[in-house]
C-alpha cells in the first residue's frame, strides 16, 4: 500500500533549473566557455560537481581540482544569491495543490534533491511545512542515478521503497527511483521520463485524483 510521497524539487516543485541555466552561464561566459540551454537541460537532476564537470568535458577544459571547487563554488554563489528573489508563488502549477492535497489526507511526506540548496528553496517558496523528511545533497553522497537520496528518505519516514512513489522530472532521477524499488512518477516528456511507471507532461495533470487512479490497486 502507498503510504509515503518523496518529491524531487527543482522540475517538480519549482523550476530552479532557470536559475541554475543564468548562474552556470554567467560562470561560463567569465570563463570563455560555450554553454547554452542543450546543455543545460544535461545538468537536470546531477550535483553540482557533476554539473562542472560535464560543462568542462564539454568545451574540452581539465583543470585541477581545487580551481573545479573553486569554479563551482563561484557559480553557487550566483545561484544563491538568485534565489532572494523567489517567492510563495514560485511553485510550478500544481505543485502546491498536490502537497496541500497529501497533507489533509494524511501520507508521509519527504523531499529527495541533488542540491545543497533545497532548504533555502523550500524557506522561499514557504514549503518546509509540507515535508516531514527533508533528504538533500548534503544527506548522502552518492547522486542519481544511484537509489540512496531515495532510500534515505524512505528509511527516514520509516517505510520501505514499495510504499513510496517517487516524483522526478530528470531522466536520472527515474533511473534512480527504479533501482531503489520505488513506485514511479515521472514529470516532463516521454524521450525524458517515458522509463516510469506513469508520466505526466506538467505537475498540472499529476492530480492526486489520477496518481490514484492509476496506482488503484495501491490504496
Ligand atoms: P545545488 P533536483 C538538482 O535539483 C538540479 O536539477 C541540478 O541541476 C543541480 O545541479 C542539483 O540539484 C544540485 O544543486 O548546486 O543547489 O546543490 O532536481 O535534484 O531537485
Ligand atoms: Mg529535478
Amino acid at each position: 500500500m502507498i503510504k509515503g510521497f518523496i518529491f524531487d524539487l527543482d522540475g517538480v516543485i519549482t523550476d530552479t533549473a532557470e536559475l541554475h541555466y543564468a548562474a552556470w552561464k554567467k560562470l561560463s561566459d567569465d570563463m570563455g566557455w560555450q554553454f547554452d540551454r542543450e546543455l543545460n537541460e544535461k545538468l537536470r537532476g546531477i550535483s553540482r560537481m557533476d554539473s562542472i564537470k560535464v560543462i568542462m568535458d564539454h568545451n574540452g577544459v581539465s583543470l585541477d581540482e581545487d580551481t573545479v571547487v573553486e569554479l563551482a563554488t563561484k557559480k553557487n554563489d550566483i545561484y544563491v544569491e538568485s534565489l532572494d528573489d523567489m517567492t510563495p508563488e514560485d511553485y510550478l502549477p500544481g505543485a502546491r495543490e498536490l502537497l496541500t492535497h497529501l497533507r489533509s489526507e494524511g501520507f508521509r511526506v519527504a523531499l529527495g534533491s541533488a542540491s545543497k540548496n533545497a532548504t533555502k528553496v523550500l524557506k522561499q517558496l514557504n514549503a518546509t511545512h509540507f515535508f516531514d523528511v527533508i533528504g538533500d545533497g548534503n544527506s548522502v553522497s552518492r547522486s542519481k542515478p544511484a537509489p540512496d537520496i531515495f532510500l534515505y528518505a524512505a528509511e527516514k519516514l520509516g517505510l520501505p521503497p514499495e510504499n513510496c512513489i517517487v516524483f522526478e522530472d530528470a531522466e536520472k532521477g527515474i533511473d534512480a527511483a527504479k533501482a531503489g524499488k520505488f513506485h514511479s512518477v515521472g514529470i516532463g516528456p516521454e524521450e525524458r521520463v517515458g522509463h516510469s511507471d506513469i508520466r505526466f507532461d506538467t505537475m498540472k495533470e499529476a492530480t492526486l485524483f489520477e496518481v490514484k487512479s492509476y496506482f488503484k490497486d495501491l490504496f
